[in-house]
C-alpha cells in the first residue's frame, strides 16, 4: 500500500471508533504524539506523589494517615500502568525517565506548588484529582487501546481520591474558625493552578488539532476546564468557601460559569521549570531514582535467572 492509502485507512479506522493496538500500523507522528502525552501523564502521576508525601508523617489521625498512604500508593500505581502503556509504543522506561531528568519531558504544572498546611491535602484531592478525573473520563475513549484501558481503572480510583479530598475540606470548612481559614487559604492557592492543569486555551494549544483528529484527546482543553468549573463552583458554595475569582459569575443564557483570565505568564514560567518547587521536585526524583538503582539491578538479575531456569527446564 502507498503511504497515503495507509494514512487514509488509519484515519477511517479511527473515525469508526476502533482502537489502535500496539502491533497495528500507525503513522510515526501518531506514535510520537501518544508517547509524549502518555509518558508526561505517567511522570505527572509519579511527581504528584511528592506534594502529598510531604504530609504522611503529619497526618492528624491514624485514619487520615492510612487513607493518604493508600491514595499516594494509587498514584504511583497509575504511573506504572501509564509507563507500561507507553512502553507498548516502543520506548523504554529508562528513556522516558532520562527525558524527564533532562527536562525534555514535562509533568503537570500543578505539582510545582507547595503543600503548606493539612487543608492542602484536602484541596489536592478535591481540586487536583477533580480536574485530573474530568480530563481522564474523556481519555477513557482515547484511540490508543492500552492508554484507554489504563484510564478505566485510573478513573475509578481518581473519583475516590476526589471524594476523600472533599471529605477533608468538609471537615475543615465546618471546623474551628482557624480550620476554616486554612480551608479557604488552600482553596485560594490551589484554584488557579487546578485550572491551569487543562493546558492553554484551544486557540493557543499546538497539540490539540492532531490530538482531536486522531481521537487521542476526546475534548479540547477549554471544554474540559469549563466542565470542571461548572461542577466545582457549587461544591465550593456547599462548603461555604469562596472561589478566589472576583469575575466569577453564572451566565443564565449559556448555562455555564464565566471566570476571570488565568495568569498565563505564571503558567509558562512553571512549565518551563521556574515554578515555586520545580527544582526541589526534580532533585528529589533524581536522588531517589539513583538510590533505587540497586532495586532495578536486582529485579533484572532475578528476571534473567528465571529466564535461564525456564530455558533449562524446557530443554530438559
Ligand atoms: N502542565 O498543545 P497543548 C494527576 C504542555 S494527572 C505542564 O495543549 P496537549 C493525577 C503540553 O504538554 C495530571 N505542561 O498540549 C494526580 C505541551 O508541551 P509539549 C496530568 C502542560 O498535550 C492527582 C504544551 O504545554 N494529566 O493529576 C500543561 O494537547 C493528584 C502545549 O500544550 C495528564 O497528563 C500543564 N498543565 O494538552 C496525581 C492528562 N498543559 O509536550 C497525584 C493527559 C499543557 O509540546 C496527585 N494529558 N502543557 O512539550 C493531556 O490531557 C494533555 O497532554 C494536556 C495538554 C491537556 C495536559
Amino acid at each position: 500500500m502507498e503511504l497515503q492509502e495507509k494514512l487514509d485507512a488509519f484515519q477511517q479506522y479511527i473515525d469508526a471508533e476502533e482502537k489502535i493496538e500496539p502491533k497495528d500500523w500507525m503513522p510515526d507522528e501518531y506514535r510520537r504524539h501518544c508517547i509524549r502525552q502518555i509518558s508526561q501523564h505517567a511522570h505527572s502521576e509519579v511527581i504528584g506523589m511528592q506534594p502529598e508525601g510531604n504530609w504522611i508523617t503529619r497526618a492528624p489521625t491514624l485514619r487520615a494517615k492510612k487513607i493518604l498512604l493508600a491514595k499516594i500508593q494509587d498514584e504511583g500505581g497509575h504511573g506504572l500502568y501509564l509507563y507500561s502503556a507507553a512502553e507498548t509504543l516502543g520506548i523504554s522506561r529508562d528513556e522516558m525517565i532520562r527525558q524527564l531528568h533532562e527536562g525534555k519531558a514535562k509533568y503537570s504544572s500543578v505539582f510545582n506548588y507547595p503543600t503548606l498546611n493539612w487543608a492542602d491535602i484536602g484541596a489536592i484531592g478535591w481540586l487536583v484529582d477533580g480536574a485530573a478525573v474530568t480530563n481522564q473520563l474523556s481519555l477513557r475513549r482515547t484511540s490508543y487501546g492500552p492508554y484507554s484501558r489504563a484510564m478505566l481503572r485510573i478513573c475509578n480510583e481518581e473519583s475516590f481520591h476526589q471524594r476523600q479530598g472533599y471529605e477533608i475540606m468538609t471537615k475543615m470548612a465546618n471546623g474551628t474558625p482557624e480550620q476554616r481559614r486554612m480551608a479557604q487559604d488552600a482553596l485560594d492557592r490551589w484554584w488557579w493552578p487546578a485550572l491551569m492543569m487543562f493546558g492553554p486555551h484551544d486557540n493557543n494549544s499546538p497539540r490539540t488539532y492532531n490530538g482531536i483528529v486522531w481521537k487521542i484527546k476526546r475534548a479540547g482543553n477549554d471544554e474540559l476546564r469549563q466542565r470542571f468549573i461548572d461542577k466545582t463552583v457549587p461544591q465550593a458554595e456547599f462548603l461555604g468557601l469562596k472561589i478566589p475569582d472576583p469575575q466569577l459569575q453564572w451566565n443564565e443564557a449559556t448555562g455555564h460559569y464565566e471566570t476571570g483570565e488565568i495568569n498565563w505568564d505564571e503558567f509558562h514560567r512553571v512549565i518551563s521549570g521556574d515554578g515555586p518547587c520545580n527544582r526541589q521536585r526534580m532533585e528529589h526524583h533524581k536522588r531517589v531514582h539513583e538510590e533505587g538503582a540497586w532495586v532495578r539491578e536486582a529485579a533484572e538479575a532475578f528476571a534473567r535467572r528465571r529466564k535461564a531456569e525456564n530455558l533449562t527446564e524446557a530443554i530438559a
